[in-house]
């Protein structure tokens, strides 16, 4: 494109005025606001604000979806989000995206009109693979839902050279290039991360050249701070990418400031900030645009910053009493729980499963299901067994070997309408997928609850049929008992996996669902179909045996060990957790008030193990009705050996628990 051309299409003095804004807002901070402990953490955008604007302004499709990051204020300026209430994140206030709880810059915006940026993450590269599941949905809309107004949407992702080299950006990368996706990898190479030069994010510091030969890549490089090239490169990636072509954009800005308001930039020479200066694109698009009435403009600019900041200062603070509100979900669920039906055909757990999901995806067109080996294989443990033929695959579909894609992608579809149940193959492989499951929880509270992430991740966990080893046999659910903002079930038959699968996929949380690899086909765990209908509240133990002398409280696959442990004892009642969160509390304390003796089995480990949350509650709240000290039967501190008379030392065996059981009873 001509430079006469890049000036005709663009509303350049628009322009103009959103860099003087993000330009005169960072200067006023710098000068004034930060120094006086009015803002606390100042990230600067000098330098980067051209390029942010030009792309803004192409993101008018009411479907499309982006992933900003703490240098992209002029970005989301520039998309529609007032200066005041960008001034109130900064000053922690209410009345801005996150209400006070979340890094000033770092953003979220619900469409207004246009883009919709999805919440941002202060992880460095874990913006990559949420927009890669925006841009799925993109797809999901169109062709699995029939619904044109998602037709020339797209996804963009935006980073600094540094960013390329975390995980999630390949993770992305992979996603989007393999499906042939309507995203931008939007690049904003400024040479530094922090003080860290871009030769050890990519060898040669141009990742754009690296990635020349990557298949179905479209590879574009312009200069972000030449405003007609700058411009014309923008106009022809949003353009490919609208037209289905991945593309990846890397564009050479500079970075005036330090990385935050405290960073010296020792580490660059005078040379190299004298260069920076001279690319100031701000300088750049007074020389493109002479005939503005530039010192008019910056006058407007001053006023406009002036009259938000103070508007946004006039703001309240948050209440204090609110700061753990919108961790989960506050709206009651919107079904009434029905009895089971006891003539069902038995099942196994596996079976239940599938059947639960099969029956919610027949209701429920937004679900979509996905995983490795789960399409056509069916899943490692055929819980997808057959369900891609029925339900085609777009819904039902195999994903790149990368769990951090599979659960960002889950948050970035889940934006966008879904409701995503991404499984993890094995508990011990959700390890790559730390980031986004952390993130994932906390989307709700860290926007206030203007987003969420509801999404049902199955994990297989476990040692499986009296095997284990230390990769395919992990519990470990205490971790994620204490992962903010995720709802835990781990069903031990296959009437209480239906019910909970149902519930979890109609609540609004995002819950994390276990099923127990001993239990996916055991006789034990089978149980007659409880009906397409029935549906099991979270929070709802079950009370496997009436007693009045010892409570035993368990979950999962010790359910069994434990009824095989209290078989022939009198006054053992057995309570089944179903779900760890929320747990049920107050049925555990009413059994303790009433045998005064309680036993805490689990195949978790035992430093930091649930059984020790579950003891604290008595503790605190059943204390005087103690006859006994609360004991626990868990794994020692030790992974699961693959040995079998090793694992029979680590996983809780009956007569583990017997011995536990005489010694409570006889005490
Ligand atoms: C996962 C993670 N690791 C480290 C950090 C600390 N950190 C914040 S910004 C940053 C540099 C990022 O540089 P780049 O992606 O090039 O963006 P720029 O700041 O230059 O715009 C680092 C190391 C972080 N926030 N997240």
């Amino acid at each position: 494109m001509t430079k006469k051309n890049s000036r005709s299409n663009i509303n350049w003095p628009h322009i103009a005025r959103l860099v003087l804004a993000s330009r005169t807002l960072d200067e006023i901070e710098e000068q004034e606001l930060t120094p006086k402990g009015k803002v606390a953490y100042q990230f600067s955008a000098k330098g980067h604000e051209l390029a942010q604007a030009l792309l803004a302004g192409h993101l008018t499709h009411p479907h499309d979806g982006a992933t900003a990051y703490y240098r992209s204020r002029p970005f989301m300026l520039a998309s529609g989000l007032p200066l005041a209430e960008a001034l109130a994140a900064g000053f922690a206030k209410t009345g801005s995206p996150s209400e006070g709880r979340d890094v000033g810059v770092v953003y979220s915006m619900r469409s207004r009109g246009g883009v919709t940026v999805l919440p941002a993450s202060g992880n460095v590269g874990a913006q990559y693979t949420p927009a890669a599941g925006w841009a799925q949905a993109i797809r999901y809309h169109q062709t699995v839902l029939g619904d044109k107004a998602w037709d020339g949407a797209m996804a963009v992702a935006m980073g600094g050279e540094g960013s390329t080299a975390a995980n999630g950006f390949w993770a992305a990368l992979n996603i989007v290039t393999t499906r042939s996706l309507p995203y931008l990898f939007f690049i904003e190479d400024n040479a530094f991360a922090i003080s860290v030069r871009a030769g050890l994010q990519t060898p040669g510091a141009n990742l754009a050249e690296n990635l020349k030969c990557y298949r179905n890549l479209n590879v574009l490089q312009a200069d972000g701070t030449d405003p007609a090239e700058a411009a014309a490169r923008i106009a022809e990636a949003v353009e490919a990418v609208r037209a289905g072509q991945p593309t990846l954009l890397r564009l050479k800005v500079v970075r005036l400031m330090g990385h935050t308001f405290i960073d010296t930039q020792a580490y660059k020479t005078d040379e190299e900030r004298q260069a920076e200066q001279e690319r100031d694109p701000l300088k750049r698009l007074r020389d493109f645009l002479p005939d503005l009435d530039w010192d008019s403009l910056k006058r407007e600019a001053e006023a406009e910053v002036r009259s938000a900041i103070q508007a946004a200062e006039a703001l309240p603070d948050p209440e204090p009493a609110t700061v753990t509100r919108h961790l989960f979900a506050s709206v009651a669920a919107d079904w009434q729980p029905a009895p089971p039906q006891a003539d069902g055909p038995r099942l196994n757990l596996i079976e239940a499963v599938r059947r639960a999901l099969e029956s919610e995806m027949t209701l429920n067109p937004r679900i979509a299901v996905f995983g490795e080996d789960v399409g056509v294989k069916g899943g490692v443990h055929g819980a997808t067994a057959h369900m891609q033929e029925k339900f085609g695959e777009g819904r039902v579909f195999d994903t790149s070997l990368n769990e951090d894609g599979i659960i960002g992608s889950a948050v970035g579809m889940a934006a966008a309408g879904l409701l995503p149940v991404p499984e993890i193959q094995f508990r011990k492989y959700a390890d790559p997928a730390t980031e986004q499951l952390n993130d994932a929880g906390t989307v709700r509270w860290r926007t206030a609850g203007k987003f969420a992430a509801p999404m049902v991740v199955r994990i297989p966990v476990g040692y499986s049929k009296k095997v284990g080893d230390p990769w395919h046999s992990v519990t470990g659910e205490a971790v994620f008992t204490h992962t903010l903002g995720w709802r835990l079930a781990f069903p031990s038959n296959a009437a209480d996996a239906a019910g909970l699968m149902r519930a979890a996929l109609r609540g609004a949380d995002p819950v994390l669902f276990f099923e127990h690899r001993a239990l996916l086909d055991s006789a034990a765990a089978r149980r007659p179909w409880p009906g397409d209908g029935y549906t099991l509240p979270f929070g709802a133990a079950g009370r496997l045996s009436e007693g009045e002398a010892l409570t035993v409280v368990t979950w999962g696959a010790m359910v069994y060990t434990c009824l095989e442990a209290a078989a022939g004892l009198d006054g053992v009642e057995i309570l089944d957790l179903r779900t760890l969160s929320p747990w049920d509390k107050e049925s555990v304390l009413a059994s303790v008030r009433k045998t005064g003796k309680c036993l805490v089995v689990h195949e978790d480990t035992l430093t930091g193990g649930f059984a020790g949350e579950i003891i604290a509650a008595i503790a605190s709240e059943a204390f005087e009705w103690l006859d006994a000290p609360v004991q626990r039967v868990t794994a020692p501190d030790s992974l699961v050996p693959y040995n079998r008379s090793l694992m029979a030392e680590v996983v809780p065996t009956p007569k583990k628990v017997r011995q536990r059981m005489d010694w409570l009873l006889a005490y």
